[in-house]
């Protein structure tokens, strides 16, 4: 039973190097300095982030994997998918839970990983092909915030997006996410959402900012990106990790902190950045949701939500959305 690999890319050659320095020029030169968090994810970067998922106190990853064990195949029956659509760079642990179950019903066909690396992809694939005869992988590098127009039109799809990766999202951008998610698909097709929840920040906090000072690296390591991809001269050392819990907004906040006054050269998009002592550049926010919440915010992009599950420590949410 042989399986088959498409891996159909949509995005132009400089896509990558072009959005680096519109982020950095669009971010580190507002008054109140930010960087989209997706430039976190290089080799290393993407390492680190693996090392936070086995943390003590980094427990969504956990959390999320204990309600796919409990509900996958719940989650295979009601969405009756043929074909898995994954955004993002997901942990493949989670990938095969959700592949298995929804072998175990006859019915996957195709599974299409969405991720703007090409090399993150064909890893991902290879592993796949090899454990799954007769699979048929269409492999799409994208952008999942813009081109979700592009999906291939196969089966019947459940799109998933795990991880709580839509808190890293600013509100507009969820709001366009989940609409374009919605625009996407065909009526009776599904969107499998994980959202971590609303908790004591003394159990929010330290997921952020761990003991062992995995997630300050991974924080400093957006650094480092620009310093190679954009021959900057930042020192990662001398920047604080912070991560704080906004009440206000149910969302934590990663920054980083200058430690003195400094002067940052980012020669290829020739920008000199001034850093007064203290001040910060936001990293990251990772919302944190409520159950009414998540579903109001389907509702609004036209999802039926259709099933909601957490783990026993109520820590995370999973939502199975119906177009
Ligand atoms: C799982 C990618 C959404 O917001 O929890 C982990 C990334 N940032 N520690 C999250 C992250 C700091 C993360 N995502």
């Amino acid at each position: 039973l042989a399986s088959t690999l498409v891996v159909e890319n949509h995005l132009p050659p400089d896509f990558t190097a072009r959005t680096l320095r519109q982020d950095v020029v669009t971010g580190l030169s507002a008054p109140a300095k930010w960087m989209p968090p997706r430039w976190f994810y290089d080799d290393r970067g993407s390492q680190l982030f693996d090392e936070i998922t086995r943390l003590p106190e980094y427990y969504p990853t956990r959390a999320e994997r204990s309600i796919l064990q409990a509900r996958a195949a719940e989650i295979a029956d009601v969405s009756a998918a043929t074909t898995l659509v994954e955004l993002g760079a997901g942990s493949a642990e989670k990938t095969r839970l959700l592949v298995d179950a929804l072998r175990a019903t006859d019915r996957l066909r195709t599974y299409v990983p969405v991720d703007v690396s090409d090399a993150a992809l064909r890893t991902g694939a290879a592993g796949l092909l090899w454990e799954y005869p007769g699979l048929a992988v269409h492999a799409v590098v994208a952008d999942f915030e813009r081109h979700l127009d592009r999906l291939p039109a196969t089966g019947h799809r459940m799109v998933v997006l795990l991880g709580g990766t839509i808190g890293n999202l600013a509100p507009d951008a969820r709001t366009r996410f989940l609409g374009d998610v919605r625009g996407a698909l065909r009526p009776g097709e599904t969107l499998l959402l994980g959202t971590d929840l609303v908790k004591s920040p003394d159990v929010l906090v330290p997921a952020y900012d761990d003991a062992a000072g995995v997630t300050a690296e991974f924080n400093r390591n957006v650094l480092r990106v620009l310093n190679r991809e954009l021959d900057a001269d930042f020192e990662p050392a001398e920047f604080d990790h912070v991560a704080i819990w906004d009440a206000e907004r149910e969302w934590i906040e990663m920054r980083l902190r200058a430690r003195h006054a400094m002067r940052v050269r980012i020669p290829a998009v020739d920008l000199t950045v001034e850093f007064a002592r203290g001040e910060v550049v936001r990293t990251e926010i990772s919302a944190k949701f409520r159950p009414e919440g998540v579903a109001a915010e389907l509702s609004a992009a036209g999802f039926e939500p259709t099933r909601w599950w957490t783990d026993d420590d109520q820590r995370f949410g999973l939502s199975l959305a119906t177009a």
